[in-house]
């Protein structure tokens, strides 16, 4: 600015320039650098008030006052520029982080109970309203419980209906059913009465099928009592059955052989495909194999602490997975652990 001869002309020129370009400031750092121009020590205004003893006496007042009146204003401005600033700051902020509430929101996706953790339940459910206690035994197991107790000694040729997986020491291995838990279970409980079921995987060093994998779930069932008999397992299962498939299933039990119960038998539900008269998912035959049952052998009683003299029991052995392949149609068992969600999301 140029040096005005009459002080007060040149005051009135400084606040106009100061307060015009206080029109243009934008953002704090453009504030700040008004600040420093127009109000700092070395602004023109200051430089003024530093001069003021240079004026003749008379005018010093005057101009003392009207400088002293500018920077009041000037102040003032700053002030109101930076509540200004401020707010266009909040403003701009409020608007760059809006929340839409009206969109509407993401779906969750939300996982699902595997179908075979699906059927376990029910069969537990199921079972639990019988009056079965559900038991939990080891997946990793000796060779004692899984075969030797169970009425298999070594060598006995019956050890070939289970491909064992073996483990690198000697006697353990990965259970092949969930029947070493039968005796598991008694020795717990011996000489009280039992009523269980033991559900858990089972791993078999088998080829992989669309009817066998070489891991799949089994729920073993035990009773032992003083009078229990044959006609109380073939009730207790032909209700499982009713409960599971509907109350017009027909079930038949076939005789068959598993060396841990004398006599043995399987069961088999009326093929609901076809209702019995012969189709594909039943191979023809109408019926359609769900477990392995009978009554406990004396002397797998006598290895889990029951005199088979004074105790009976009868003992069941299903698969969840075939259960569920038959309930729910499901063609091809290597499906539950391919972990397709195109496959786990129709459950
Ligand atoms: C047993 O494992 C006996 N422990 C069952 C038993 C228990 C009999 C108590 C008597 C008393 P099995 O090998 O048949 O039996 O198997 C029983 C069920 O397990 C079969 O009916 C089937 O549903 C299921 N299962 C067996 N092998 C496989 C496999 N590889 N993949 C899927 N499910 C299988």
């Amino acid at each position: 600015m140029e040096n005005h001869p009459d002080p007060l002309q040149r005051l009135e020129e400084i606040r106009t320039k100061a307060l015009a370009e206080a029109q243009t400031v934008q953002g704090e750092a453009e504030l700040s650098q008004w600040r420093v121009v127009h109000l700092g020590r070395s602004s023109p205004l200051m430089q003024i008030f530093s001069q003021l003893p240079q004026f003749p006496k008379e005018m010093r007042p005057a101009i003392g006052q009207r400088a002293n009146q500018i920077k009041q204003s000037l102040e003032a401005a700053l002030v109101e520029l930076n509540q200004t600033l401020k707010e266009a700051a909040l403003r701009h902020s409020l608007e760059a982080d809006r929340l839409d509430i009206t969109l509407p929101g993401r779906r969750p996706a939300p996982g699902r109970l595997h179908p075979s953790t699906q059927i376990l339940r029910e069969i537990t459910r199921i079972f639990a309203e019988m009056g079965f206690q559900v038991y939990n035994s080891p997946d990793v197991e000796t060779d004692e419980y899984n075969f030797e107790l169970l009425n298999m000694p070594a060598y006995h040729p019956a050890r070939d209906m289970w491909d064992t997986f073996y483990t690198t020491k000697p006697g353990v291995i990965l259970r092949t059913h969930t029947s070493p838990g039968q005796v598991r279970v008694m020795r717990e409980r011996s000489p009280e009465p039992i009523r269980v079921i033991l559900p858990g995987m089972c791993y078999r060093y088998e080829p992989v099928s669309a009817r066998s994998e070489m891991q799949f779930n089994q729920v073993e069932g035990l009773a032992v009592g003083r009078h229990i008999t044959f006609g109380d397992l073939k009730g207790t299962l032909t209700d499982f059955a009713r409960r599971m498939f509907g109350k017009d299933v027909r079930i038949r039990l076939r005789p068959s052989y598993f060396p841990f119960t004398e006599p043995s038998a399987e069961l088999d539900i009326e093929c609901f495909v076809c209702g019995g008269v012969g189709c594909p998912v039943c191979k023809g035959s109408g019926w359609l194999e769900i477990l392995g049952c009978g009554m406990v052998h004396p002397v797998v009683l006598q290895n889990g602490g029951y005199d088979p003299e004074v105790y009976s029991g009868y003992a069941f052995g299903m698969g969840p997975e075939r259960t569920a392949m038959l309930r729910y149609r499901i063609e091809d068992i290597r499906y539950f652990w391919e972990n397709d969600v195109r496959f786990l999301e129709q459950f």
